[in-house]
This record gives structure tokens, sequence and C-alpha cells, in this order.
């Protein structure tokens, strides 16, 4: 119990910046998987998250976790809906859009996940999830009231509002294939005031200035999924700046 959690926290406390890897099963080739997984782990990503907004059946998702499984490096779920919880994963976001206007995204989907999620036993990471910028295809679907990539104040006040919460993990999101990344500035307050809650950054990130940027800025956790699709040499880069980094 609290496996994932552990192994994010001491990757944390040795001062490492984590790159978590991003396969969206509609998206990805299937018979690519363990290929493009086998050269993430040799660059040296941390592990796993599966999940996307559109299309994802029940079985490719269980398929895509099975192969990853395979490299022994944690697979996080990263849900958008109900539909995408599965047994074969090591832990699940649970994740509320704190930034929603719909209630069915801040709690809804929750309710309905939460006794599954107690029946097969899958670890669960309290994450507050903050659509900003771009947003992409989730803050759609999502409802979201998208924040503005420059307003650090409202990013702050929802940071702090999932931390007074109780929520360990603040995932700022500017959305898949977001044509600009999280400003570097929110990251940095958001970081310096939440109290050691895991920060999480994914949208846009495309090559490694941009990620070790971010990670300097303070990010816990860099994610990068589409550009692992579209050009995994950067992709490969983008892990190696940021395991390269080493905070005091
Ligand atoms: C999206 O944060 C992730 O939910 C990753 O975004 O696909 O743009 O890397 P990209």
């Amino acid at each position: 119990k609290g496996k994932v959690k552990n192994y994010i926290r001491e990757l944390v406390d040795e001062g490492k910046v984590i790159h978590l890897s991003l396969f969206d099963p509609d998206k990805v080739d299937e018979s690519q998987v363990y290929t493009i997984g086998k050269k993430l782990v040799e660059a040296g990503t941390d592990g796993f998250l599966i999940g996307g907004t559109l299309g994802v059946s029940q079985e490719k998702l269980d398929r895509i976790i099975s192969t990853l499984e395979e490299f022994g490096l944690p697979t996080i779920i990263f849900p958008s809906n109900v539909n995408l919880i599965s047994s074969k994963a090591d832990a699940i976001l649970f994740m509320s859009l704190l930034n929603s206007d719909d209630l069915y995204y801040v709690v809804g989907a929750q309710l309905v996940a939460a006794p599954i999620i107690k029946k097969l036993g899958l670890e669960v990471l309290p994450t507050a999830y903050l659509i900003i910028g771009h947003g992409g295809t989730a803050a759609h679907v999502g409802k979201a009231r998208v924040i503005p990539y420059d307003n650090v104040e409202l990013i702050l006040a929802y940071s702090l509002m999932a931390r007074y919460m109780g929520m360990e993990y603040i995932y700022l999101e500017a959305g898949s294939g977001a044509p600009k990344t999280v400003d570097p500035i929110a990251v940095k307050v958001v970081k310096n005031n939440v109290n050691g809650a895991i920060v999480i950054v994914g949208g846009g990130i495309r090559d490694e200035e941009s990620g070790k940027l971010l990670a300097n800025a303070g990010a816990d956790i860099i994610v990068t999924g589409n550009i692992i699709e579209q050009d995994s040499e950067k992709a490969l880069k983008i892990i190696k700046g940021i395991k390269s980094m080493r905070r005091s």
C-alpha cells in the first residue's frame, strides 16, 4: 500500500525531478507501445501515465497497461471519466477538475468511481486538476472555466484551495497539444506556497528547454504526451534533460 506515493516522495526527497510518460490509448499505435516504452525507460522516464479524453476502450486500456507493466515502473491511470479505471494499474490520479463549471467533473464522476476503486484496491493519488491557458480537448469536455496563462493570482488561489482541502498533488495542465506550456512563473509561485504538495506540470512540453524551465521553476513531475508519438527523439532529450537536474 502507498507504493507509488512513496516512490514519488523518495525521488522528490532525493532532489530529483520526475518524468512521467503519458500514453493516450486512443492515439497510440498499440504495436509500438513496447518499443517506445523501452526507449523511454532507457532515457530515464520514471513511470507511465495512461489516459486520454476521447475514445478510450477498457480493453485497449488494459492491454496497454499490461505491456507497460513489463518495465517494472509505476503505471498510473490519468482518468478523464469513469470508464478509465483498470485493475491492471498500480495507482490512479484521483482527480477533481476544480475549475470546471460542471459538478460532474468536480465530484460526480469521483462519486461513481470511488466504490469501484475501493473494490479493485487501486492506490489513490488525491489530485487537484487545474486547466490553464489553451486547455485542449480536456477543457472543452470538462467544461473548464479555463484560467488564463498569466493569471498567477488565480492559479495560486485554486492551488491553495486544493491544498487546504487536503489534496496532495496539484496538476497544472495547459492541455494536451497546447501551443504554449503553463508559465514557469505560475509554477514557481504555486510550488513556493503549497507546503510540500507535489506539483505536476503538463501540456505542450515539446523541447528540452521548456521541460527544464518548468523543472527549474519547481515542477516535481513533468508530463509529456504528444511529443512521444510525434518525435520520440525529442521526447528522449526532454527526459534526459530533466533527469540530469538536481535540486538542493
Ligand atoms: C496532457 O499534460 C498532458 O494531459 C500532456 O500534454 O500531450 O501536450 O504533452 P502533451
